[in-house]
């Protein structure tokens, strides 16, 4: 199958470009390299030093692997060049990662909520519209979020798959019942785009019959698969700053130098896990069961385990003997929720969950206490705040 990987440059999309090509896939990356600038912008690093995307690709084909084409493009603003690509390569699938996707980057100020808002929403737009008018028929296989959800609401009710079924009272006192997208409720500038992007989807699956495969995915956690294990210019970038670092990986990392668990408020937040391993088959499970010609958006909740961030700090501190750190939160979050999911899906496509007492948590700590020296430790606490409310907070941390 030809498949173009947009975003493939970046932490979830660079193993699932090899990976796609280790199976013998025709793949090309398209990306705008944004990701890279950004480090340069904040003036971070990832923990673990990435090759540039040139010295990757040879060091894939050094290893064996099929060769991986690369296109530097911007698919929010670059409207006619990736038309003109979409009629040139003429795919078989688009797994489209390209979008900003720190929830604390999208909240430091007004420049990156709106750069978030167009980077996203025209991306994903511009994708479907250059579809419909090349006239081809693509498979987009589409990195969405369980944020799309909401954490707070749900009282217990199981998260399901994309679509609930729900029974509309009528004016006679009869009732009829609807499958309808599950209401959004997203907690950042970024996961509103989302929220947006899924929208976008409805549409142009039900006016064009575009078949679309949405992944609701939890937070990825872990560095490297066994394909970017292969060699040092091949290893995947792992973020634990402030703005870009997510919380199991930053407890794993934090643990491995010393610096105590930032957990924020009471870590009564529970949130949904899959290991990058998982996030990569998954992908791969999704490309291998598309959407049939006029079936709905489909839609699987990719992630393997649910667990409070409180949890996730003693998990940490028990294996590594780290200190845990309470800090005001900088976002505006329920201070607990409930999450029950359903992801039958994946399951019954075959997918292994990789669970955290595989003893990859061990593997995560390893990787970090190598490149420990690499560390800024300026540059941990989480800053971006949601509101001025919560820039107070933080400003009279201990
Ligand atoms: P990332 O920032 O590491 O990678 C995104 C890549 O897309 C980068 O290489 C970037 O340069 C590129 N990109 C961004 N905008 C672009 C544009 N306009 N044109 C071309 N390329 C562009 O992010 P990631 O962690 O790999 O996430 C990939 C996708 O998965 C995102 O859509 C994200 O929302 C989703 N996701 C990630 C996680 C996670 O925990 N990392 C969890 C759930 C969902
Ligand atoms: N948190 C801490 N301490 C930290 C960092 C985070 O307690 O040091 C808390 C946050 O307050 C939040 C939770 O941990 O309650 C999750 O934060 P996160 O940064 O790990 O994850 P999030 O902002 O939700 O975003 C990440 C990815 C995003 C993806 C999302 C999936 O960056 O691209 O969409 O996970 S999900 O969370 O399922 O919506």
């Amino acid at each position: 199958m030809k498949v173009l990987v947009l975003g493939g440059d970046g932490f979830c999309g660079w193993p699932c470009a090899v990976n796609l090509a280790d199976a013998g896939h025709d793949v090309m990356i398209v990306d705008n390299l944004s990701r890279r600038k950004i480090d340069i912008d904040l003036g971070v690093e990832s923990l673990t030093p990435i090759a540039t995307i040139g010295d990757r690709l040879k060091a894939w084909e050094q290893v064996g692997g099929k060769r991986i084409a690369f296109v530097l493009l911007d698919i929010a603003k670059e409207y006619d060049r990736l038309l003109a690509l979409l009629r040139s390569e003429k795919p078989d699938a688009v797994v489209h990662f390209a979008e900003q996707r720190a929830a604390p980057y999208s909240m430091k100020s007004s420049a990156t909520k709106r750069y978030t808002v167009d980077n996203n929403v025209n991306g994903t737009h511009n994708l479907l519209a250059a579809i419909v008018e090349s006239g081809l028929d693509v498979h987009i296989v589409h990195l969405g979020t369980m944020g799309v959800y909401g954490y707070g609401s749900h009282r217990g009710a199981t998260i399901p798959e994309g679509y609930l079924t729900v029974e509309v009272p009528q004016p006679d006192g009869s009732r009829f019942t609807e499958r309808i997208l599950h209401p959004t409720d997203p907690g950042s500038v970024y996961h509103m785009t989302k929220t947006l992007d899924q929208l976008l989807f409805f549409y142009y699956n039900k006016n064009d019959s575009i078949r679309i495969t949405d992944l609701h995915q939890g937070i990825v956690w872990g560095t490297n698969t066994s394909l970017t294990e292969k060699d040092p210019r091949l290893t995947n970038r792992f973020d634990y700053d402030g703005d870009y670092g997510t919380v199991l990986n930053r407890f794993l990392m934090q643990a491995a130098i010393g610096y105590p668990l930032t957990v924020h408020g009471t870590g009564g937040q529970t949130r949904a896990f899959i290991h990058i391993r998982d996030s990569v088959r998954c992908v791969q499970l999704a490309l291998d069961n598309p959407p049939t010609s006029g079936e709905k958006v489909k839609i699987f909740n990719q992630m393997t385990e649910s667990h409070r961030v409180a949890d996730l700090a003693e998990k940490v501190a028990a294996l590594t003997g780290a200190e845990t750190n309470y800090q005001a939160n900088p976002r505006k979050e329920a201070i607990d929720n409930d999450l029950i999911v359903d992801n039958r899906c994946f399951l019954e496509l075959g997918l292994k969950p990789t669970t955290l007492d595989d003893g990859l948590l061990a593997e995560v700590v390893d990787v970090a206490r190598r490149w420990a020296d690499r560390c800024d430790r300026s540059r941990i606490p989480c800053l971006s705040a949601w509101t001025t409310r919560q820039a107070e907070a933080i400003a009279a941390r201990p």
